[in-house]
This record gives C-alpha cells, sequence and structure tokens, in this order.
C-alpha cells in the first residue's frame, strides 16, 4: 500500500493543532505508520528544501521550521500521496479551498500547518530522511480485534 510522509510544521505544532490534523487522516481512513516529534536542523532543511534554494525566502522557511520542534507522520492508503496532498490544500492557506487543512487553519504561505510529499518518488525520498526503517510499522488494522478481551466475547 502507498505511503506518505507529513509534517505538523510549528505553526500546527504552537497552535495546539497536532490532534486535529490527524485526527482528519484517521476518520479519511489512512493508517498511521510512523509518527515521532523532532526538532529539525539546517542540515536537514537544505536537503528538504532544495528545490527553493535559489529563492529569496529560503533562509526564513528554514527559519520557520526551526522555530519550534515538529511532528512527522508516515500515513499509509491507496493513492495516499494524492489524497493527503488534496486534504492538505494549495501552498498559500488564504488561496485553500475550505474544507482542506490549509483553507480552515491558515491565513498564510509561509505558516500554513502542514507539509505533504507531492509524489510517489518524493515521499519514498522524504521518509527515509526523516524515518530509520525500523521507526514505520506494518500492522494489520483491524479495529475488531480491539472492541473486547478475547474472553469477553
Ligand atoms: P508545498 O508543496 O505546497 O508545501 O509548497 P512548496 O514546496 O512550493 O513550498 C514549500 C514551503 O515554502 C511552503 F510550505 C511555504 C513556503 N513558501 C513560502 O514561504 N513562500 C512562497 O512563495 C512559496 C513557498
Amino acid at each position: 500500500m502507498e505511503k506518505t510522509l507529513i509534517i505538523l510544521k510549528p505553526s500546527a505544532v504552537q497552535r495546539s493543532l497536532i490532534g486535529e490534523v490527524i485526527q482528519r487522516f484517521e476518520k479519511k481512513g489512512l493508517q498511521v505508520c510512523g509518527m515521532k516529534m523532532m526538532q529539525l536542523k539546517n542540515e536537514i532543511l537544505n536537503e528538504h528544501y532544495a528545490h527553493l534554494a535559489h529563492l529569496p525566502f529560503f533562509q526564513r522557511i528554514k527559519d520557520s521550521m526551526m522555530a519550534s520542534p515538529v511532528i512527522v507522520c508516515c500515513l499509509q492508503g491507496k493513492d495516499a500521496v494524492r489524497v493527503v496532498r488534496s486534504m492538505a490544500g494549495v501552498t498559500n492557506g488564504r488561496d485553500a479551498a475550505p474544507g482542506t487543512i490549509r483553507g480552515d487553519y491558515s491565513m498564510s504561505v509561509q505558516e500554513n500547518i502542514i507539509h505533504a510529499s507531492d509524489s510517489v518518488e518524493t515521499a519514498a525520498i522524504e521518509l527515509k530522511r526523516f524515518f530509520k526503517d525500523e521507526e514505520i510499522f506494518e500492522y494489520a488494522f483491524n479495529p475488531m480485534n480491539f472492541l473486547y478481551a478475547g474472553n469477553e466475547v
């Protein structure tokens, strides 16, 4: 099944939106396969935002991503990359459609709550960048087995 990376940016962590944003993905039916808090550093952000290195706001974006710890999360599901990107909305929170995460929680281009991998190829590279292999979990998703103990049914 397809996997993708999301990062709950400092704008999500500092505004106490971690639970609300993760809950949207859980309710949609995406499986959380990995999740941790990290303090990002310049080196990893140089890699992650290499496609923006020539732009004048490069340092400002990196500073914003280092302003507080972030939550990195691996989500799994059919077409997970495309589904998660569409739930995130377009980059600028002011342009993002209502009902998307950026559309509902952000008024900013930079402080736009979430990063989501933009292709299957990028997702594989980004998951390796932020997670060790043993931090990604393959597990059966079967709530029926967790409603009752074996001796209760
Ligand atoms: P996205 O794929 O939607 O996260 O957008 P990009 O990879 O193009 O941009 C990465 C981050 O750079 C955005 F989340 C916010 C920031 N950014 C700006 O601050 N100003 C811009 O004009 C464009 C992007």
